[in-house]
């Protein structure tokens, strides 16, 4: 029902739109928090929209989970206690699951209506739930960080939806310093953080507040996603102070994590090579630029 004008009405992106074909509505519903949407596309598997954004689709999938958990995990030497924050999904953590040093992965997602859809239509993601060191806690990640105790986390994934609606909270401040304060010493944080081509000044102001939170390292790193606007998605990759973390070189590189790559389940997107190549900065986006 939605008019073509609403498509390219979307303040995030004004003027611009990505058209996927339809096959066939799998689910249309409306929780508390969001409208969901899922569709079998005629080239990219089948879709997950929330609020009328592509999320992830079967095909593409693998880039975004891939690079939001293993750019964090592999920069630390023995990752233990892991949490994601939105991924309802389940994707995030198939891949914090092939990483054997992990103890426990609590996830925060608000929403138990995409927790369920998503078990319904995209199996090869919501199977990171069958791992058994994963905790599921149902509510806003706002307040389960308020209420964490202080230096839990080693890492801390935010997998959350754009800035409008339920998320808006978790590009402020006080979100950062709560979860600054969850992370151990030497914790790191990675961010989803937006295109760099529709967003600069969003990121710059992330940046920012994470320089002022995170006193050990801050960098961006970007990647292809073509389902997502523009066709890149970005990562803030913060260290609390306490030992130093280079995030371009792994100290725990993927390849020698005994299981990680197992011959059925093989990485699709990441490895050390493309760690490295995500941070390089671009003359026209110097993110990385404004503090060595
Ligand atoms: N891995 C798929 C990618 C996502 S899903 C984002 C999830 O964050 C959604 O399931 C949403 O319900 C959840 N979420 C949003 N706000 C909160 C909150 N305050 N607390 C906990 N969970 C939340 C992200 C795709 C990015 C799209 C880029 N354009």
């Amino acid at each position: 029902k939605t008019s073509k004008m609403q498509y390219y009405n979307n303040p995030m992106w004004p003027g611009e739109a990505h058209s996927l074909k339809v096959e066939k509505i799998l689910y249309q519903g409306k929780s508390p928090y969001q409208e969901i949407l899922v569709f079998e596309s005629s080239t990219y598997g089948n879709v997950l929209v929330l609020d009328g954004i592509v999320q992830l689709t079967d095909k593409d999938e693998c880039a975004y989970q891939e690079m939001v958990t293993h750019l964090p995990l592999c920069s630390i030497p023995s990752p233990k206690n892991v949490l994601v924050v939105g991924g309802g999904d389940g994707g995030v953590l198939r891949e914090i699951a092939r990483h054997d040093s992990v103890e426990t992965i609590d996830i925060c997602e608000i929403d138990q209506l995409v927790i369920d859809v998503c078990k319904e239509f995209f199996p090869n993601l919501s199977i990171g739930y069958k791992d058994p060191r994963v905790r599921l806690h149902v509510g806003d990640a706002v307040d389960f960080l308020r209420n964490s105790p202080e230096g839990k986390y080693d890492a801390i994934i935010v997998d959350s939806s754009d800035p409008i609606g339920p998320a808006q909270a978790l590009v402020e401040k006080p979100f950062f310093q709560t979860i600054a304060r969850a992370l151990k010493s030497g914790g790191v944080l990675c961010n989803l953080a937006e295109s760099m081509w529709l967003h600069t000044h969003l990121i710059q102001d992330m940046l920012a507040i994470c320089r002022q939170t995170f006193k050990g390292a801050v960098h961006y790193a970007w990647t292809s996603v073509p389902t997502y606007p523009s066709g890149v998605i970005g990562f803030l990759l913060c260290a609390k102070e306490g030992r130093p973390v280079n995030f371009l070189t792994p100290v725990n590189p993927i390849e020698k994590i005994q299981g990680a790559t197992k011959a059925g389940k093989e990485l699709r997107f990441y490895n050390s090579e493309v760690c490295a190549m995500s941070f390089v900065a671009l003359a026209a986006f110097p993110f990385q630029r404004l503090r060595p």
